[in-house]
């Protein structure tokens, strides 16, 4: 029977999506042994003289990105990416401690990291000096942070460069030649950035609640072309991010880069930087040269690795 390769590019059930080497787009039905199946996977499949193509082989992927579903088992929600958009907005107002958990992932993934901080139209009504704070300390640490409307803009990349709209070019040629994944609060505007960035198809966006909560209106990742190379995932928003509760301690320390440096001059070589002597990266905080916030965020995460809740 023909067969032919091609990348997952969303899910239904048992069923995937999948975009073949020659551009056409098939429903492929997917045994239980390939139930862990996950956008973006390279897969090859096979021909039916009747119905679906059938998936028969799945690629060894590079990496995936897991979330525990409410069950604590891990699902995974993207393969083979290279960077993770983590997507703020001032409203929902962000939750810094799901951009901490979605660095740590990343980190442990060897992906690179950029923070998008959407609705800038919003700020002056709605962002907080506190919030403000928190932002900052992400940049001074030297991720890099891209302030974005997607009000402003639902035009084509061709759009956007006629308006000469600095923030979303800045975007799109960061994403550019990557595969890319937009994760983050529900109701934060991924689907909608998503849209300003790809003129050629259509994606839903859903509104906030009267009390800036997003409604969960993206509900599969997606994968997308990006026209001048490159992929782009739109996935689900979450009210919150669990790590793996095997997550090492090592791996949550990663996760902060601004150790880095201290670390190798603490006087234990496994040093959690809590309470030990001589700790430089303790003493970094008390001299106000790590980001305080950043800091006492992963006091408690460290906490709740140890009573398994992270
Ligand atoms: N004011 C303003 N509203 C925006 C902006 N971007 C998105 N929105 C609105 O925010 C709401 C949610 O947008 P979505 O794109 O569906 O958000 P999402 O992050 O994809 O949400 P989920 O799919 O639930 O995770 C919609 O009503 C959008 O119109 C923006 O830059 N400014
Ligand atoms: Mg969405
Ligand atoms: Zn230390």
């Amino acid at each position: 029977m023909k067969t032919t390769t091609g990348k997952v590019i969303t899910r239904f059930g048992a069923d995937v999506m999948v975009k073949t080497k020659a551009g056409e787009t098939l429903r492929c039905t997917a045994k239980r042994k390939f139930e862990q199946i996950a956008c973006g996977d390279n897969v090859t499949i096979e021909y039916q003289p009747h119905g679906n193509a059938r998936v028969i082989r799945l690629a060894p992927r590079h990496n995936v990105l897991t979330r525990p579903d409410f069950r604590g088992r891990l699902r995974n929600i993207a393969a083979n990416i290279d960077q993770v958009v983590i997507v703020l907005s001032w409203r929902p107002e962000p939750f810094w401690g799901l951009v901490d958990r979605y660095i740590i992932a990343a980190t442990l993934l060897k992906t690179n990291v950029i923070l998008v901080i959407n609705k800038s139209d919003l700020a002056a009504q709605y962002a907080t000096e506190k919030a403000k704070i928190c932002l900052e300390e992400y940049r001074h640490i030297g991720y890099n942070i891209i302030e974005t409307s997607a009000n402003k803009n639902t035009e084509s990349i061709e759009g956007i460069e006629s308006t000469n709209n600095a923030e979303l070019l800045t975007l799109q040629q960061a994403l550019n030649h990557h595969t890319s994944i937009f994760v983050g609060q529900s109701g934060v505007g991924k689907s909608s950035l998503a849209q300003c960035l790809l003129s050629e198809v259509t994606i839903r966006v859903g509104d906030i609640s009267s009390s800036g909560e997003g409604q969960h209106t993206t509900t599969t990742s997606n994968l997308y072309d990006i026209p001048s190379g490159g992929f782009l995932i739109d996935s689900p928003g979450v009210r919150d991010y669990k790590l793996p509760t095997d997550i090492s301690e090592q791996a949550l320390r990663n996760g902060y880069r601004e150790f880095t440096d201290y670390s190798q001059q603490c006087r234990f070589n496994n040093c959690t930087h809590q309470h030990e002597p001589q700790c430089a990266v303790r003493a970094a905080y008390k001299a106000d040269t790590i980001p305080p916030k950043r800091y006492q965020r992963y006091l408690y995460l460290l906490s709740a690795l140890c009573s398994g809740d992270i």
